[in-house]
């Protein structure tokens, strides 16, 4: 295959720019990939450049609003010099150096793109984590990583300052708010200062760029890391095909800032396109917030959870007429065909839905201009050769079930995360023979349409969020009345399923009100680890099964919820 990217040639310029053409090419595997790769440098300050020329409409290249009147919308060319600004701050004042782990916990701000931006720039390692953590998460995640920096709001200043005594890796913490904190680097102040020149660095393809914490069944979460070719190559096609995005669209994509779908989606599939990424600071989700934002901005693309989208089918949206939207999108959980055709009833639409994970990104798709099988999340999308296989790692026939696997070749392709860090044991557990192992069950039928079943494990998906049982169970177990817990999923019509958990309760609190016990225990749960992970079914027993070894059979019960049993 022939090199893509800097080549040398005559001229003014010293290298000739990768275009989209190059990046298309290396992810169907026509080239090979670059040695050097920076997403900021390569992708985002050629789309500067297209401005400059008049090569790209005059669309923003980020356009925030919070619903309160306030509004921020950025050019290319502005992202460009406000992420240099903030690359400074970061190389400067905070003193950071390539390579280093900054934790960057923001909620929907724009400083959250300035600021993965400014460490791509500057090859830091970006760690999103959504606002819903809470101190132990935190300082769990600080620890394992041995983060140098983390980035937060207001928001979380109690619980951050409550465990950093804790983390002797962090050498700068950085508060993104216009006041300031003992014993924190302002960063507004910072950035009023620092100057807009800095010099990209030439980040190697498959140097790290980001790190996303993945919930499994046992254990805390995993450190999924993704390179600079990973995340900013790797979404070339997913934002052509499955987003189906130019440079004149502005998409919606609802993601949380914590997910790799919100860098899916509002970074890199959308920017890789010259797209404009519009953005809703709603403090809490609501559907009629939701709606009229689609009637008064020119939003063209939409990507949310189906979770949303079972909430919207509910109003009655013939009271709303969208400005501009054309192409809406689905994943992060299985979508409902009832749902599907609703929405197209409702709204004229189809809606395009997308399976993927943390480690390896979108890879299968109902991409548009393809027949849609409701209920099926569509067919492998390119480069990706999706399978349904055995527990041998056979290939199995279609309508059989087994479990989606990706096909490896020789190398591992550089769209997949590079590792679980530190954990070289749970990132080979994910190699079948020659495939990639997903963890979730399903059936390919015989026109190559994939049919998700279920996870392989006891992860829960609620929501469009992968909940590790094991990270409820210990949050229970925290409170004086629960000797002992088994957490699974339960299914629910709108959520798709939800968090369920079963108690034992510990003598004293046996003959406590069920109802206020009930509710206790979910407080208890929303204050020792991410709300989003409350069980919204609690259920007191005498006991838990168990095998004769002592394992609690979380299958049993979920089973039973599903009426499997
Ligand atoms: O529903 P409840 O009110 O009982 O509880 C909610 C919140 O009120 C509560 N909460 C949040 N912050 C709190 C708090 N409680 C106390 N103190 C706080 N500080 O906790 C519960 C959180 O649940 P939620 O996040 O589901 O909230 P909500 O408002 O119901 O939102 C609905 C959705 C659909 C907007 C939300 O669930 C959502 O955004 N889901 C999508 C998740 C997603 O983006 N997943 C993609 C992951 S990446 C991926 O799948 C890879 C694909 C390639």
């Amino acid at each position: 295959a022939k090199p893509a990217g800097r080549h040398f040639h005559k001229g003014r310029h010293l290298w000739a720019p990768l275009t989209l053409a190059d990046l298309e090419a290396i992810n169907l595997c026509e080239r090979a990939l670059p040695k050097n790769f920076n997403f900021a440098g390569d992708v985002l300050d050629q789309w500067s450049e297209k401005e400059k020329t008049g090569e790209r409409p005059a669309n923003p290249a980020l356009w925030w609003v919070n619903g309160k009147g306030d509004e921020v919308k950025w050019s290319f060319q502005e992202l460009g010099s406000l992420s240099r600004k903030a690359a400074n701050v970061f190389t400067k004042p905070c003193g950071l150096k390539r390579g280093d782990r900054v934790a960057v916990i923001l909620p929907r701000i724009p400083e959250w793109w300035l600021i993965n931006v400014a460490c791509i720039r500057t090859g830091l390692v970006f760690m999103p984590g959504t606002i819903q953590l809470r101190a132990k998460d935190i300082l769990y995640r600080l620890q394992a990583s041995k983060a140098k920096c983390i980035v937060i709001s207001e928001e979380l200043l109690p619980a951050v300052e409550s465990i950093v005594s804790e983390c002797p890796h962090l050498k700068t913490k950085l508060l993104v708010s216009p006041h300031s904190r003992d014993g924190w680097l302002s960063f507004q102040e910072l950035f009023q200062t620092a100057s807009e020149e800095h010099s990209c660095v030439e980040t190697g393809s498959q140097e790290p760029m980001a790190i996303y914490f993945t919930s499994g069944t046992t254990g805390t979460p995993k450190m999924a890391q993704h390179s600079q070719s990973s995340l900013g190559i790797g979404y070339t096609l997913c934002g052509k095909y499955w987003l189906d995005l130019t440079p004149s669209d502005t998409i919606w994509n609802m993601s949380d800032t914590g997910w790799i779908k919100a860098a899916i989606g509002s970074m890199f599939s959308s920017w890789l396109q010259g797209a404009c990424v519009f953005v809703h600071r709603m403090a809490q989700f609501d559907t009629d917030t939701f709606l009229d934002t689609l009637t008064t901005y020119p939003i063209t693309t939409l990507c949310s959870a189906p979770t949303v989208y079972r909430m919207l089918v509910q109003k009655d949206l013939n009271r709303y007429k969208f400005k501009k939207l054309r192409h809406c999108l689905t994943g992060g959980e299985p979508l409902n065909a009832e749902v599907l055709e609703q929405w197209k009833t409702k709204t004229g639409l189809e809606l395009y839905e997308g399976y993927g994970q943390t480690e390896v990104g979108i890879i299968c798709a109902n991409q548009k201009g393809q027949e849609i099988k409701p209920g099926s999340m569509g067919k492998g999308v390119q480069p990706y050769d999706v399978q349904i296989i055995d527990d041998n790692g056979n290939i199995l026939p279609s309508g059989k079930e087994g479990e989606i696997a990706l096909r490896l070749n020789s190398t591992r392709p550089f769209c997949f995360f590079s590792e679980y860090v530190d954990n070289p044991e749970k990132t080979a557990a994910t190699i079948r023979k020659n495939f990639y192992v997903t963890g979730d069950r399903g059936v390919m039928d015989s026109d190559g349409y994939l049919w998700f079943v279920g996870r392989a494990d006891d992860v829960i998906i609620s929501s469009g969020y992968r909940i590790g049982p094991f990270e409820v169970e210990s949050a229970l177990i925290e409170h004086p009345a629960v000797i002992e817990s088994a957490v699974v999923s339960s299914p629910d019509p709108i959520r798709g399923e939800v968090v369920k958990a079963f108690v034992v309760l510990s003598a004293p609190f046996k003959s406590s009100n069920p109802e206020k016990l009930t509710l206790e225990l979910q407080d208890h749960v929303k204050k020792s680890t991410a709300p989003y992970k409350y069980p919204r079914k609690v259920e007191f027993v005498q006991e838990l099964p168990k095998t004769v070894t002592g394992k609690i059979k979380r299958n049993v019960l979920r089973d039973h919820e599903w009426g499997r049993a």
